[in-house]
């Protein structure tokens, strides 16, 4: 391939580039750009069916919390319809959604489980 040769060499710059005044250089101070992510809790949801032991294990196994914290956020999803059972990133929650759905068909269980962005 024929490389084109520049008929005229470049304009030597007349004004220093920005940032720089000949010299020295100026930093400048930015407001920080990157935010911190968005983040969803998982919401698990009330049926009639799902046995409430089995709840508490999967709440123990996949949301990390004792077997005390598990029984109480149980209770509350089983007294109000739903409830939070973590607050993770976008993907981690979504995860968690995956793997709670999973063990709930696996056992033959209705159990329902959402991710939602936190308000
Ligand atoms: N309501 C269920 C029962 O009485 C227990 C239950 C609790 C089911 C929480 C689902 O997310 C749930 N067996």
């Amino acid at each position: 391939m024929a490389t084109k040769i520049p008929s005229k060499p470049p304009a030597p710059r007349t004004q220093p580039p920005d940032g720089e005044n000949g010299d020295s250089v100026v930093l400048e101070r930015r407001t920080q750009k990157v935010k911190p992510p968005h983040m969803h809790q998982v919401v698990m949801l009330n049926d009639d069916y799902t046995p409430m032991e089995f709840v508490v294990v999967v709440i123990q196994e996949f949301f990390n919390k004792d077997r005390e914290t598990a029984t109480q956020i149980m209770l509350k999803i089983h007294l109000d319809g739903r409830g939070v059972c973590g607050v993770y990133s976008r993907d981690v929650a979504a995860t968690k959604v995956d793997q709670v759905m999973d063990a709930a068909n696996k056992a033959g269980h209705p159990l329902q489980c959402i991710s939602e962005p936190v308000e």
